[in-house]
């Protein structure tokens, strides 16, 4: 019998939607807790971003040591970590690891995309459906549908016609690609586009690069993990981990700056920055100073440093001036760690087309074709264009409180949660990472976790008082989205057209979607609401009525 056959898929106590890190964690914790619990994932397996992205050269950019879980003491010390940065293969075994250690996968339906969610305001249960038919009714639903989630493929003209194959990073197939001896096309320029491209590049006959926006990266200095390094972490592992709630960005490797940019000497500026170089990681880079993301005067000295550094790398001056991004502060865009990127622009099979200058009209069936009438002849694309990052697992769920709101309603003009775990207007529902935390601007796992053991208390709580329905109050869901907006403003983000504030997809709202106030201000205010009752949440037994919060 399959795992699916001996599952009931009613009367649950908590239905969670994802089986990526935070579904797993949820699962794992809210079963050890007793609640009848069950995930329902769209893939074929377990690990969501680790399962969907395997283009070549996809790795962590948060060093492994870091990069895990903490729940577990032993899975902690048993786990070796081969590399500095944890490749995409390695951290799926990882986490295929976790789920046989913790016995999870009895527990997960795999194949079944949720398109649906109803709450019953008479039964205060949600109702979900999932695109195959299946229905599940569970009284509180958690949407664990991850931030990269949803791939974004540009409506290119005419993409039908071309008769080689295309691809995309997020949905890479499972089987891998050789691109050996063609001509290859990448578009896009991101972590993904980085990432891939130095080895695309040394299979192909010829790599044609599609920049539209130039980005800043740094080397990541991958290698073997130092043995002697790990096993001091190891050593250290609960202070070091308990240090990372403490942090801005969840990391507790990198000792906080002390100083201004401004108030040392440019020679002292200069050698700082090529140590951080030197050592390698995109936070500890912007960690040299205090005020490199909310001084421009600031940001300029590293973003010059970095750009001197693309001039010295790359041989063509005229190849290197354009890839050197003004457009943005540094580390306004996710910044990236690459291996060997600027460096493939050396090569004679790469070459860089800037499709801001002319972009790309249309696919013809050979190739593709760009405004300044040049033609492209490549045999495959990979399209390394992004996602609908951070709205759109959710947006695509007809997800609806069973009074006439729904979720493509209330983020009309941008998303709008309660500290990203909930919002006004629909009950009994919890986001992992959602909106308006800090979510990507940390560590995930630790984020993950962190929002898991937040809602696993308010569980507790509601069990142990004996309520049936919480629903966020607007006032309260209101103040939080002012709060993080002004912070986001308070700094040098907003500047940039980024997928934070939803600039790479046509039509979405510009709005600064992640918490930027740092993860340890973020997680104090999370335990003080716990500790003080949990204000802005009204607790009830109430059946029927519901207020959509306007
Ligand atoms: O996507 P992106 P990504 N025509 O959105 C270009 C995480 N991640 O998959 O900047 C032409 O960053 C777009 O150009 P522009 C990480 O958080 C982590 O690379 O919009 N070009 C850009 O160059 C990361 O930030 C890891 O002008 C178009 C690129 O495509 C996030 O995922 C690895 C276009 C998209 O870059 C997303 O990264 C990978 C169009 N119509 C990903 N539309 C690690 O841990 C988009 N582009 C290392």
């Amino acid at each position: 019998m399959s795992n699916e056959q001996t599952l009931n898929d009613t009367a649950l106590d908590v239905v969670i939607v994802g089986a990526g890190v935070s579904g797993l964690y949820a699962l794992q914790h809210l079963n050890g807790l007793g609640y009848k619990v069950r995930v329902y994932e769209q893939g074929g397996d377990v690990g969501g971003t680790w399962y969907w992205n395997r283009y070549p050269g996809c790795r962590c950019d948060i060093e492994s040591l870091e990069y895990s879980f903490s729940f577990d003491e032993e899975l902690e010390q048993e786990w070796h970590w081969p590399e500095r940065y944890g490749t995409q293969p390695e951290i799926l075994r990882y986490l295929n690891h976790v789920v046989d250690r913790y016995n999870l996968r009895k527990d997960i339906v795999f194949n079944c995309s949720i398109s649906s969610a109803t709450f019953n305001n008479n039964t205060n249960q949600w109702e979900l459906v999932s695109k195959d038919g299946k229905h599940i009714t569970s009284q509180f639903c958690i949407m664990a549908t991850g931030n990269l989630s949803t791939p974004r493929v540009p409506d290119y003209e005419d993409l039908d016609v071309f008769q080689g194959k295309w691809y995309h990073t997020g949905q890479w197939p499972h089987e891998g690609v050789d691109f050996t001896g063609l001509r290859v096309g990448v578009i896009g320029t991101g972590s993904s586009g980085v990432q891939s491209i130095p080895i695309i590049a040394q299979q192909a006959s010829h790599l044609n690069v599609f920049q539209r926006t130039p980005q800043f990266s740094l080397p990541a200095r991958n290698g073997p993990m130092d043995t002697e390094k790990e096993s001091l972490h190891k050593a250290s592992y609960r202070t070091l981990r308990e240090a990372a709630f403490n942090t801005p960005f969840g990391i507790a490797g990198y000792p906080p700056p002390t100083h201004l940019a401004l108030d040392v000497t440019p020679d002292e500026r200069q050698a700082s920055y090529e140590e951080k170089w030197a050592e390698g990681g995109s936070i500890s880079f912007l960690y040299t100073y205090k005020d490199l993301l909310v001084d421009k005067k600031a940001n300029d000295t590293a973003a010059n440093f970095v750009r001197d550094k693309i001039r010295q790398t790359v041989k063509d001056q005229n190849v290197a001036e354009k890839l050197i991004p003004y457009d943005h502060p540094i580390g306004t865009k996710r910044l990236i760690l690459d291996s060997g990127y600027f460096e493939t622009y050396n090569r004679d099979n790469v070459s860089l087309v800037d499709i801001r200058e002319a972009p790309i009209e249309r696919f013809t069936s050979e190739g593709l074709r760009t405004t300044d009438g040049k033609h492209y002849e490549l045999d495959a694309v990979v399209f390394a264009t992004g996602f609908d990052a951070m709205t759109g697992a959710l947006s695509n769920i007809d997800l609806d409180n069973g009074a006439g709101l729904t979720i493509q309603d209330k983020w009309s003009n941008g998303p709008r949660c309660f500290m990203g775990l909930a919002m006004a207007g629909f009950p009994n529902l919890f986001m992992i990472t959602g909106p308006q935390s800090p979510s990507v601007k940390t560590q995930m796992i630790l984020a993950s976790q962190q929002h898991t053991d937040w809602i696993a208390d308010f569980l507790e709580y509601m069990r142990h008082n004996g309520f049936t329905r919480f629903n966020v109050d607007q006032e309260a869901e209101d103040a939080w989205v002012i709060h993080n907006n002004d912070i986001a403003d308070s700094t040098l983000y907003p500047l940039a057209n980024s997928w934070y504030v939803g600039a790479n997809v046509p039509g979405k709202p510009r709005v600064f979607m992640p918490y930027v106030g740092g993860f340890d201000r973020y997680k104090k205010a999370c335990d003080a609401l716990a500790r003080n009752g949990y204000p802005g949440i009204r607790l009830s037994n109430d059946i029927g009525t519901l207020s959509n919060g306007d």
